[in-house]
């Protein structure tokens, strides 16, 4: 194992007894969402997965260490200090490890070490993708290079349209990586549903994606897969609503010349004060769905 990885007591014991693991990132506690909303909706998708029969790695990088597995503390430490916490991406870990400090990780970092501690599976919100205007800003989010070199299954409600979805759907494409809708023949919106972007292929059951998450691994692929799930219909949004809260946040982050890592969290921030709770808890339950799904999946998996 790596030398700078440590496993909780939980995700040990899963781990000798080879119970599935479903891995969970932290940069949508500290930079996702606000406290204390951000710590009890962590502790409900830990708990959410124990209840589908896997165990759960919330990963994060404290004093330099790269953990699989947080406690409680952690969590809420992490959770409190919101955006003082560096959000770490893949090229922010030798920096973080080397100086003791600590990271929120982000999907492409989550992956990264839950791959080192040999976990399949992982859950989150949202993945990051190629921005509008990447034409010229060229901001595409190393998550999805990480997508393209990591093999780990990443559970998600698809992306924000703060992206352009359909090149990022390119973008997937050229690198080889498996986009699957589940239950849809289109990408989720997270917010909404459906984006209008096509996926190729639509599977209806965890068995199923465990069989295509098995094949790519016995076809010694280096990348991983992208499962998209769509947010429950009761908890969708409006549309009409969230379009023009993106729009508006898209036009701030110009006007105040927002670059590099804070767009992302610029963005998101805004869209959750335009939107009032109503954004909030349809992010809070599109990730309670998808850490089911990705926890009954880790299930079959291990079969
Ligand atoms: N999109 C969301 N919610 C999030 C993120 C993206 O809807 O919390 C976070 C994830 O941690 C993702 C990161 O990996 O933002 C992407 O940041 P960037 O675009 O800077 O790569
Ligand atoms: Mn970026």
């Amino acid at each position: 194992m790596n030398k700078y990885l440590d496993l909780s007591q939980e995700v040990s014991t899963a781990k000798a007894l080879g119970l599935p693991i479903v891995a969970l990132e932290s940069t949508i506690i500290s930079h996702g969402m606000p406290y204390p909303k951000n710590v009890e909706t962590a502790l409900r998708v830990e708990q959410a997965i124990r209840d589908a029969g896997a165990i759960p790695a919330t990963i994060a990088v404290i004093g330099g260490r790269l953990k699989a597995g947080l406690s409680p503390e952690e969590i809420e430490y992490l959770g409190k200090a919101g955006q003082r916490v560096t959000k770490a991406s893949r090229r922010d870990l030798p920096v973080l490890v080397a100086a003791g400090a600590d990271g929120a990780t982000t999907v492409a970092t989550t992956m990264l070490i839950a791959h080192m501690a040999g976990i399949q599976v992982f859950a989150t919100g949202g993945i990051g993708g190629v921005h509008r205007g990447a034409e010229t800003t060229m901001d595409i989010s190393a998550d999805l290079e990480e997508l393209a070199q990591t093999p780990v299954m990443v559970v998600c409600a698809g992306a924000k349209s703060i992206l352009d979805l359909g090149l990022t759907l390119e973008y997937l494409e050229t690198k080889g990586v498996p986009v699957i809708g589940y239950g849809t023949d289109e990408l989720p919106a997270f917010y909404t549903r459906r984006s209008g972007f096509g996926v190729d292929y639509e599977i209806d059951s965890p068995e199923d994606l465990a069989a295509v998450f098995r094949a790519q691994r016995e076809l010694d692929y280096k990348g991983g897969m992208l499962v998209t799930n769509p947010i429950p219909e009761q908890y969708a949004m409006d549309k009409a609503v969230i379009d023009a809260a993106i729009e508006q946040a898209l036009r701030e982050a110009s006007e105040q010349g927002v670059k590099g890592k804070a767009v992302t969290p610029f963005l998101l921030a805004r869209v959750v004060e335009l939107t009032g709770g109503d954004s909030l808890e349809a992010n809070i339950q599109l990730v309670l769905n998808n850490a089911r799904l990705a926890a009954r999946t880790a299930v079959q998996l291990g079969l």
